[in-house]
């Protein structure tokens, strides 16, 4: 945590607007735009011992981008610790990095080169986890807005005075979603229209370590844990175009219908309303939920709030399931036409909790839906009063027909 609590004053002191809301174990930023690099010098096991800071943003679209298809170069460079082309001078030793894509609709994939050669590293972990294993690569898969990636990069392997390249490969051509993943020599010598693609911080090996490098990067990591077996499945389906039954009411989306919706286990596809309850678990069980991608091309990485799950299956398949998504996750990217099946217990943090479409245009036009958990055994509301913000102070409005009748 101490590594993106750093982030986020490094990107406030870059004078780029952030907001925050607090997740389980992670802070989570919507920062207008950016990645966020951060990176510690430490071991797995042990304290961080120094940290230091990159920042890497970009300049985005501003409004929705949410429909139609953006004029093509909608980037216009990507920047850490505001300048381009940042040099970063490391010790012959191992570095610990966390990627963050805060968006609002921008995918990347990252690679690192030394202008001849793939090079190694390990991805260590996956939004707010380590990987049941590290998983050595040379180039990172798809990032999608919010996920967490750490690597590690050890330094040691390269001689005093080597220079080292993170790589951009993922191209677009508007918020829809990644138009292609270039070849890294193309990507590397900036052969796209997208200049958000390449070589975008160089590593520079320059001195020894003042002390004897004694991280280590294990065999085994976290395990995940064996859940439970599950009571009950549920569908979410992420698509175009929702009616809102809820016109009018205070915590309910602003139009008659949306751009974007959710429809859960085959009922209506409705744009959001944080009042109304679509899911209401009960405390202590696991359940299976399917996320599935309505089509159209697009990408969705959904976000679900509080609570982390194990992908069991991409697109029904089990081996599908690449190895760096094998730990508990809490962003899960539907891909175009996908479907992701997770397992989740509800553990703790009784109350209301939030799914949504971490593109932030897709969010913000309605791709959200509130779930419930409230059923501990313990005195509760249920359902707890939606809060509604105004400029005179919360009120808590309360309608038990805001309830889907297959919430409970
Ligand atoms: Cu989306």
């Amino acid at each position: 945590m101490a590594t993106v609590v750093g982030a986020l004053l490094g990107l406030l002191a870059a004078g780029t607007v952030v907001s925050l809301v607090v997740g389980h174990g992670v802070w989570h930023t919507i920062p207008t735009s950016g990645l966020i690099i951060t990176a510690a010098i430490g071991t797995l096991a042990g304290a961080v011992t120094t940290a230091a800071r990159l920042i890497s943003s970009k300049t985005e679209p501003c409004g929705n981008n949410s429909n139609s298809r953006r004029p093509r170069n909608p980037w216009l460079a990507v920047v850490t610790d505001a300048k381009t082309n940042t040099t970063f001078d490391v010790d012959k030793r191992r570095y610990r990095f966390r990627l963050y894509a805060p968006g609002p609709s921008r995918w990347w994939e990252f690679a690192l080169y030394d202008g001849k050669n793939f090079l190694p590293f390990w991805q260590i972990s996956s939004d707010g986890n380590l990987l049941p294993q590290p998983v050595k690569l040379t180039a990172l898969d798809e990032q999608g807005i919010a996920e967490r990636y750490d690597i590690v990069i050890d330094f040691s392997r390269y001689p005093i005075g080597a220079k080292l390249y993170l790589v951009n490969l993922c191209e677009h051509d508007d918020g829809r979603g990644p138009e292609q993943d270039l070849r890294l020599g193309d990507a590397f010598a900036g052969r796209s229209g997208d200049p958000c693609v390449g070589k975008f911080l160089e590593f520079c090996v320059v001195r020894e370590p003042a002390t004897e490098d004694k991280s280590l990067v294990p065999d085994v990591l976290i395990p995940n844990p064996t859940l439970p077996k599950a009571v009950r499945e549920r569908t979410f389906l992420f698509g175009r175009g929702g009616i809102n039954t809820t016109f009018g009411a205070p915590s309910s989306y602003e139009k008659a219908s949306s751009d974007w919706a959710i429809r859960t286990d085959g009922g209506e596809k409705v744009s959001a309303d944080w009042g109304r309850v679509s899911a209401a678990p009960r405390y202590g069980t696991c359940e299976v939920w399917h996320l599935v991608n309505d089509g159209g091309g697009w990408d969705h990485p959904i976000h679900i709030h509080f609570e982390e799950g194990q992908i069991l299956a991409r697109n029904g398949s089990a081996s599908r399931v690449p190895p760096w998504e094998k730990g508990r996750k809490d962003v899960y990217r539907l891909r175009p036409g996908g479907t992701v099946t997770i397992k989740m217990q509800f553990r703790d943090w009784g109350g209301m909790f939030m799914e949504h479409c971490h593109n932030t245009t897709h969010e913000d036009n309605a791709m959200l839906l509130r779930w419930e958990l409230d059923d501990s055994g313990e005195p509760f509301l249920a359902p707890l009063p939606t809060p509604v913000p105004t400029p005179e102070g919360v009120t808590y409005p309360y309608d038990a027909n805001d309830i889907l009748l297959n919430a409970f």
